[in-house]
């Protein structure tokens, strides 16, 4: 499916995000496969895209595993990945900065219009108080350099957890805010077009194992 597989020993395999060079381990915590790769941009000014960070997005093998009994009579994709949303299965996406002047106020504010806009979809309604209590992570010290990478995962029973160059900032136990999130990545209308082709195309082929 990617062009650029790169074997760097005899078990690890990385997967290269070609706009941004950015490579990805295709496990992570010994059961979450690599998906897809796509990169989130955003048009400061209105005048130019800038990349901000390359995404790869994980799901864990066991749990599509017990999916694909679920799912067995769903031929189509798309109906799949609109259910997985919903599904208690753990996932996983990565976010590797590359963007090198990202201030803490941006990321909240991108946030909210971003996983804010989903939160509404989903739900009907704005909820503030759930985009707060997860904003409230984002603490102003934080520093997010280029390189920096941000895991965010839904653990079991809808726990969104967040860690930032690997130490755990903040878990949320939120369907809406789990469904919100990865909505942004593979639902509908998502970052990166082509990401989410692939993930279907991937989701599909594990399905079939
Ligand atoms: O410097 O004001 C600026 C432009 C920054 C754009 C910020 C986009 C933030 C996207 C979310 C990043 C999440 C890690
Ligand atoms: O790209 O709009 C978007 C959504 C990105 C979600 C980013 C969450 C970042 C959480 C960590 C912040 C660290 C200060």
């Amino acid at each position: 499916m990617f062009a650029s597989l790169t074997f760097s020993d005899s078990e690890a395999a990385n997967y290269v995000e070609p706009n941004t060079g950015v490579s990805f381990p295709s496990v992570l915590d010994d059961t979450k496969s690599l998906l897809t790769v796509g990169v989130r941009k955003k048009s400061l000014f209105g005048l130019k895209n800038i990349d901000v960070y390359a995404f790869g997005v994980y799901v864990d093998s066991n749990d599509v595993k017990k999916l694909s009994e679920k799912f067995s009579n769903v031929k189509e994709n798309k109906g799949i990945v609109q259910n997985i949303l919903e599904e208690d299965m753990q996932m996983k996406v990565r976010l590797e900065i590359v963007y090198g002047r990202l201030s803490i106020r941006s990321v909240r504010s991108a946030f909210e219009e971003s996983v804010g806009s989903r939160i509404k979809k989903f739900s009907g309604s704005d909820d503030k108080e759930l985009l707060q209590r997860f904003t409230s992570v984002f603490k102003d010290e934080y520093k997010i350099p280029r390189g920096s990478i941000i895991d965010l995962s839904k653990e079991p029973g809808f726990v969104l957890q967040t860690r930032i160059d690997g130490q755990v900032v903040g878990s949320i136990q939120s369907k809406l805010l789990c469904q919100s999130l990865f909505d942004l990545y593979i639902g509908e209308d998502p970052f990166d077009k082509q990401a989410k082709e692939n993930f279907e195309l991937g989701l599909a082929s594990l399905l079939k194992k």
